[in-house]
């Protein structure tokens, strides 16, 4: 008997940690953001700088010194929740072939995750691993990005997660480390 529940425990976690949206978004009142270059060339985001919208919020950390993105716990299976979406604009000066990445902190196996989406293409996992500390997760794959406009999403697929900065660079075997500037 407990083997059998302990299963349907097991089952009704791992479904609760299956959901997805795939709607799409509307995109409109993005806000420019600051392109920023080094000696490969990089991008830091603050994920808060996006266009950040429910049930996306914004919170203040560590004395008001970070800022993030956070999905409160409970508002993907709550149908009467608003979709979370955070949508980026950059105006690239030249074609890049470029890394994403993602300074995240989750609160469990079930809170490890978000959806990556260029306008037009499928979502794309971002997360899922088990590191429960502020850390970096890298995209899913190079994007060769063509000069001037260009825009994404950040779209909630596990809720109970923080997103603070995003990192792009043409640097393949760069790191990023702690909080960049
Ligand atoms: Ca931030």
């Amino acid at each position: 008997m407990i083997k059998h529940l302990s299963l349907l425990l097991c089952m009704l976690l791992f479904s609760s940690c299956s959901d997805k949206d795939k709607d799409d978004t509307d995109l409109d009142n993005i806000k420019d953001v600051k392109v920023e270059h080094s000696s490969s060339w990089t991008l830091v985001l603050e994920a808060e700088s996006g266009d950040v919208r429910p049930s996306f919020e914004t919170l203040k950390l560590e004395g008001d010194s970070l800022q993030v993105i956070h999905l409160p716990l409970g508002v993907v299976k709550d149908k009467n929740k608003a979709k979370g979406i955070a949508s980026y604009k950059l105006d690239l000066d030249d074609d890049r072939e470029v890394n994403f990445w993602f300074r995240v902190k989750w609160n469990g196996t079930c809170a490890n995750s978000f959806n990556l989406r260029f306008t037009g293409e499928p979502a794309k996992v971002i997360g899922d691993d088990d590191s429960l500390e502020w850390h970096w997760v890298r995209g899913p794959q190079d994007y060769n990005l063509s000069k001037g406009e260009f825009k994404f999403d950040i779209e909630q697929r596990e809720d109970d997660i923080m997103i603070d900065q995003i990192y792009l660079t043409d640097n393949k075997t760069f790191v990023p480390q702690g909080i960049e500037k």
